[in-house]
């Protein structure tokens, strides 16, 4: 099954208000996302995976050398997928049950974010950082490049894509800015309560 770039799930210019600008969300989702989507769609053809599901094809491509060009693309595709959906144009707080459950993860919802961030900054180069489900626990993560946490057997509840097309246009050099913005005024956080009842977390 060959990869599609999906429409974002809001206008362009409907996370603005939000500090990430439509001319970003041009350059990311429209050419960044969709070069991925291209690149894995030739990487796809004769690799013997064309009939799997983008997770399947995440999990076996990951750590193998001959297919490092099919995994990155692929692996990004779907890390996009999610950062889309992740993020709303409508922010609201988190709904106080996952809030609950944060702070008794972190001691505090602020804790929490102190820990996303760092991570965030600690990846050096490119890479994402993340909230996923492992084994029944919340925990904050960063992965190099496309690496995520599907190929750790990893629920991704919350990524934030910290290459630097992601936030040089809005944020210029300030990682530390854009990833606590992310948080406070981007974050999703319906959509990381439904993806951890999902899980049965
Ligand atoms: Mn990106």
């Amino acid at each position: 099954m060959a990869f599609t770039l999906p429409d974002l799930p809001y206008a362009h210019d409907a996370l603005a208000a939000g500090g990430m600008s439509k001319e970003t969300l041009e350059y990311h989702h429209d050419l960044h996302h969709k070069a991925y989507v291209d690149n894995g769609n030739k990487l796809l053809e004769g690799s013997g995976l064309e009939g799997k599901s983008l997770e399947e094809i995440v999990v076996a491509t990951y750590g193998d050398d001959t297919k490092a060009g099919l995994f990155n693309n692929a692996s990004q595709h779907w890390n996009h997928n999610q950062f889309w959906e992740m993020m709303t144009p409508s922010y609201k707080a988190m709904p106080s049950e996952l809030e609950k459950r944060v702070a008794d993860a972190f001691g505090s919802v602020d804790k929490f974010k102190e820990a996303f961030v760092a991570a965030g900054v600690g990846q050096f180069g490119s890479g994402w950082c993340w909230l996923v489900l492992d084994k029944g626990e919340l925990k904050v993560t960063k992965t190099p490049n496309g690496v995520n946490p599907l190929c750790f057997g990893q629920t991704a509840l919350l990524g934030c894509d910290v290459w630097e097309h992601s936030y040089y246009i809005d944020f210029r050099n300030k990682r530390p800015v854009f990833i606590q913005n992310f948080l406070d005024k981007l974050a999703n956080w319906e959509n990381v309560a439904e993806r951890l009842a999902a899980a049965g977390g």
